[in-house]
């Protein structure tokens, strides 16, 4: 329930609101803590930006990704049985960002076959987190009586594959991401944020008109040194499937490998109960693992 004060801050500034009511949330939820202990917290402040939910981009990701990737009024529309045509003019996609924390990064740093213990819990209950996230991002909307729905929690969501992009699905979050101004695309696939790489994405389409964040970047692989000169390939070398390559990401090979450890006897990987998820050692021990590196590139200067 939202306090008098919060629901004038939803009438006065509505974009500033929904930023602070994500951040405290992952603040307080006993969620976003690794379930061992509850004393290592899963993100670190969680980035919010707001995407347009009538930006022209949406319209060619029919064409970047496949006709079926849905637009945020198609999305809406469809979780409500209703036509797009039948929607408020004007959408906005919530999108956000959870940082990894530093422990879980470090220690996958040292990893060269399977992710960390700390980092397959963040795949895995991470993603709890970030569905709760989620919910109460809905539920926040609704209580300033607005329509809002989770693309990836309705039954029309699916992932698939196609000759262009290969494997896809129909709401792609770092696609909102980008569009929201979050960050870039890059060599390894993994989308970079002003937190860098590793990360994991949410967002929610409404109706609540909020005004959408600037895009800053050059092109759509702009934060990837890469892409910028040539250089870095750190991803290339810290995969062990070797589905990184100068031409980009085998996703095949990369699914196989993450198939391949979850397949794997427990014991063999760690030393208790818990199931294997993810990888993301190209997420880690990379330049572009925390920050931007073509950034610091240009201006000189790091975080
Ligand atoms: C299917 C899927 C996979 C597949 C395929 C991944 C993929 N790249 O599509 C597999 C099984 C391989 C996979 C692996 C992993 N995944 Co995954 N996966 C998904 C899922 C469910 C859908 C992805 C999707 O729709 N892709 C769409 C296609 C089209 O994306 P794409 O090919 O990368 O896009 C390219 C083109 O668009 C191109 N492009 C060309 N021209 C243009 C022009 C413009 C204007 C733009 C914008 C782009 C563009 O650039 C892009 C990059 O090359 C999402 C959740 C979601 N619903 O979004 C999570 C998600 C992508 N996965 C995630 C993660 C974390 C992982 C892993 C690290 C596993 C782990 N947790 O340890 C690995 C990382 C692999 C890698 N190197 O990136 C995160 C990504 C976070 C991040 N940091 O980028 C997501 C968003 C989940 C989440 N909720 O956070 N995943
Ligand atoms: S490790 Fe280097 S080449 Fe690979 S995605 Fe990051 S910045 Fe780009
Ligand atoms: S997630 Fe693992 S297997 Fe997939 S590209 Fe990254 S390092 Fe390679």
């Amino acid at each position: 329930m939202l306090s008098p004060e919060k629901k004038e801050r939803f009438r006065t500034d509505p974009a500033m609101a929904l930023e602070q009511e994500i951040k405290a949330f992952a603040k307080n939820s006993p969620l976003n803590r690794m379930p061992a202990t509850r004393e290592l917290t899963i993100f670190d402040e969680p980035l919010v930006r707001f995407a347009d939910g009538n930006d022209p981009l949406y319209t060619e990701y029919k064409t970047i990704i496949d006709p079926s990737h849905l637009t945020p009024h198609e999305a809406l529309a469809q979780s409500l049985g209703k036509s797009p045509r039948a929607l408020p003019s004007r959408l906005s996609v919530v999108s956000w960002v959870l940082p990894i924390m530093e422990e879980t990064r470090i220690s996958n740093r040292s990893e060269r076959r399977v992710p960390s213990r700390r980092w397959s819990h963040t795949r895995y209950y991470g993603e709890e987190f970030n569905n709760e996230v989620r919910r109460y991002v809905v539920e926040v909307l609704n209580e300033i009586g607005a329509l809002a729905v989770v693309p990836m929690f309705q039954p029309y969501f699916r992932t698939s594959a196609n000759e262009r992009v290969g494997l896809f699905s129909n709401w792609s979050e770092r696609h909102s991401a980008y569009a929201a101004g979050h960050g870039t695309f890059s060599l390894s696939d993994g989308f970079i944020t002003e937190r860098g790489i590793a990360h994991r994405c949410g967002s929610v389409v409404t109706d609540l008109p909020l005004a959408a964040s600037p895009r800053v970047y050059d092109s759509p692989f702009s934060n990837c040194l890469f892409y910028v000169d040539g250089s870095c390939r750190a991803c290339i070398d810290r995969c062990p499937a070797g589905a990184i390559t100068e031409q980009g990401h085998d996703k095949m090979k990369c699914m196989h490998h993450l198939r391949g450890i979850g397949y794997l006897p427990l014991p063999d990987v760690y030393d208790d109960e818990t199931s294997v998820a993810g990888c993301g050692l190209c997420q880690t021990k990379v330049p572009c693992e925390y920050r931007i590196p073509a950034k610091i590139e240009k201006t000189g200067k790091g975080s």
